[in-house]
């Protein structure tokens, strides 16, 4: 990728990507989308499920913002985009494939893996790149629980991610101007994976996950920033060689592969200082802007997963 020059725009009121990109694309993209379907909100079935041992004990952001403010490429640039352009999108009948390093590589339908795993509601606070934050009471189960089904061997290190393709569905994937390469990509090391944290989301605010925020099953991982939650999940392979995500692949200067939340390591055009909580705060303020944690709060439960590492080096 060659050198890249920031345009001189407030950075809090841009999208990584829409800054990264050159105007005339921008506007192009932004044309496509706005011809596009407009779509129905359609709520989710309500989900079973019990109270997790995770909770924030901070106010949790309104579900009108949860699912409207979002980014979710496959449908467009915008935050308000995937809530508008999503509403054709088909997460049933839906399959994941786990291979790689595994003894049993399988394909689980998506509807038997939530028979089988207990759901858990957990409350995590979210944080993006770009500074903003929510509070989301989302519902699912560990990825571990998942992982000990296929059997990791000992030679695995690392869990990759795979977004599905599905152009049909996808405006942002089927335009003429693409904004990113598909699919959407993440990784985490085996045991960041593995670590009780890290969950596989169905569903959010108790029911079931809307398209906008990844349906029908999507990762959290609250410790690292909000672009390691890859959403709409087809594949997991467990290999020995660290994968690459997609905001790296874009733009390797300012995305690293550990993404973990630390408010002393700034994106290379912004303070990661500070964070703005969405809905708080009012309509036409920028919110109210708080102090970011280290590991986003989690410090107590993964700074030891990174004991000995320099954090500025693996951002
Ligand atoms: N497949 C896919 N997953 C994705 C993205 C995307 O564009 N495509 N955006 C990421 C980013 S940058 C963020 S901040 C979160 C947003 O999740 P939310 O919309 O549920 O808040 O999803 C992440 N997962
Ligand atoms: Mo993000």
């Amino acid at each position: 990728m060659a050198a890249y020059r920031p345009p001189h725009i407030p950075s809090s009121e841009i999208t990584p990507l829409s800054a990264w990109l050159n105007r005339r694309q921008f506007i192009a993209a932004a044309g496509l989308a706005a011809g596009g379907l407009i779509a129905t909100k359609a709520l989710g079935a309500p989900l079973t499920t019990k109270p997790g041992a995770y909770k924030v004990d901070e106010k949790t952001t309104p579900r009108e913002d949860v699912t409207t403010y979002n980014n979710f490429y496959e449908f467009g640039l915008d935050k308000g985009d995937p809530a508008k352009l999503s509403g054709d999108f088909k997460p049933r009948p839906w399959t994941i494939k786990v291979d790689g390093m595994v003894a049993k590589p399988a394909t689980f339908d998506i509807d038997t893996l939530i028979a089988e795993f207990p759901l858990e509601e957990r409350i995590y606070r979210m944080r993006c790149v770009e500074a903003w934050s929510m509070v989301i009471p989302w519902d699912g189960f560990p990825l571990a629980a998942l992982l000990d089904k296929v059997e990791p061997l000992g030679s695995a290190k690392y869990v990759a991610f795979e977004t599905i393709v599905r152009p049909s569905e996808m405006p942002g994937q089927s335009g003429l101007f693409q904004s990113l390469n598909w699919p959407y990509v993440e990784g985490l090391r085996l045991d960041e994976a593995r670590h009780p944290l890290t969950l596989l989301a169905v569903g959010l605010y108790g029911e079931t996950l809307p398209n906008q925020n990844g349906a029908p099953i999507r990762l959290v991982v609250p410790w690292k920033y909000g672009f390691k939650g890859i959403k709409s999940i087809v594949r997991i392979t467990l290999t020995d060689q660290q994968p690459k995500n997609t905001w790296q692949i874009t733009n390797p200067g300012e995305y690293g592969f550990y993404a973990n939340v630390n408010p002393e390591v700034d994106h290379p055009r912004w303070s990661q200082a500070t964070e703005r909580r969405i809905g708080e705060g009012g309509f036409f303020s920028a919110g109210a802007r708080r102090p970011t944690l280290p590991f986003n709060g989690y410090a107590e439960d993964v700074a030891s997963l990174y004991s000995g590492m320099d954090l500025r080096a693996n951002f």
